[in-house]
């Protein structure tokens, strides 16, 4: 299934406090950890492919009152801080960026939870976080370790879905993560969005993250948001679909970015058994939570 399945790729992937990340996120932990934001700046958290770049293009145009021009002056990455990354060819690091721009900033993460930097409590800053399903999120994150030269190679399918059920992907466990921002998302004031939900009614969920954000705008702007961050819109968009990455980074000759964006794609990918067992497996780890994951709609 992996076209390639034999390029060789020296990166590897190293631990902070138990947790799978690429080296350069590790060696540039300690200064992320102790980074101290506004109490004005908004975090998004998601484990990678879970939907991040989409709640982060609904975000930026509520926060521009639908705004598609000044959305579009940048690359996400650039109007969005990623927190732990460091420089990459043609964007600076996330900390740099962030030194650079006045609060209120919005910042991108992929930590967990309890790798996410304490001044974001302390400063008590709104937080939305992002679950998406952990076959689909799965299936998305293996098409974008083949094309994204800076992760380790996927390998094979099967072995993928190995990889992923021990948390030995970049940014660790799906499960550790996604129930980590669930078990605190009411005490921090956590908004907690799915995937699933905002493919089933974009809109519901463009005006549950206004609320949260304290806006509110006309109908028509609404409307206009939930059009401007449909994935046909944002496939087109130049600076969201991430053509903007160096060739040394994105080989989107393999894959685009914005890949498919369906919910229960997992269904051409897994095979019965494979299914079977992940799901055995899925019960086990998350028995004693009842987060209310779909796998279709
Ligand atoms: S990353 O690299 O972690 O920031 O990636 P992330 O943005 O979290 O996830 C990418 C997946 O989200 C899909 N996507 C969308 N789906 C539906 N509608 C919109 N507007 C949208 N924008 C991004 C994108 O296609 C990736 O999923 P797959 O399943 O691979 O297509």
């Amino acid at each position: 299934m992996s076209e390639n399945q034999d390029r060789k790729r020296s990166n590897l992937l190293v631990q902070v406090e138990g947790v799978h990340v690429m080296e350069h996120i590790a060696n540039n932990y300690n200064k992320v950890s102790a980074f101290c934001p506004d109490p004005s700046d908004l975090l998004i958290a998601t484990y990678p492919k879970a939907g991040t770049t989409w709640v982060q293009e609904t975000v930026d145009l509520l926060l521009h009152s639908g705004d598609s021009e000044t959305c579009k002056s940048a690359p996400i990455p650039v109007r969005m801080p990623f927190l732990e990354n460091s420089a990459r060819p043609g964007i600076p690091s996330g900390l740099d960026l962030l030194k650079a721009m006045e609060p209120p900033r919005v910042i991108k993460t992929h930590l967990p939870f309890h790798l996410v930097p304490k001044g974001f409590w302390e400063n008590k800053c709104k937080v939305i976080y992002v679950a998406r399903n952990a076959k689909d999120n799965l299936v998305s994150y293996f098409y974008f370790d083949q094309m994204n030269l800076t992760h380790p190679d996927p390998g094979p399918w099967e072995g993928y879905i190995q990889k992923f059920m021990h948390g030995q992907l970049a940014w660790g466990s799906w499960y550790d993560h996604v129930k980590g921002y669930w078990e605190e998302r009411e005490r921090r004031n956590i908004l907690y969005l799915f995937y699933e939900d905002m493919k089933e009614n974009p809109r519901r969920e463009v005006e549950r993250i206004m609320r949260y954000l304290d806006l509110s705008f006309s109908d028509d702007i609404i409307s206009r948001i939930v059009e401007l961050t449909s994935f046909k819109s944002m496939k087109d968009n130049p600076m969201a679909n991430y053509t903007f990455m160096s060739k040394t980074i994105f080989d989107l000759s393999l894959y685009t970015f914005m890949r498919k964006g369906e919910v229960g794609d997992w269904m051409n990918h897994f095979t019965p058994q494979q299914a079977e067992e992940f799901d055995e497996d899925y019960e086990k780890k998350m028995k004693h939570v009842n987060i209310p994951f779909r796998t279709q709609l």
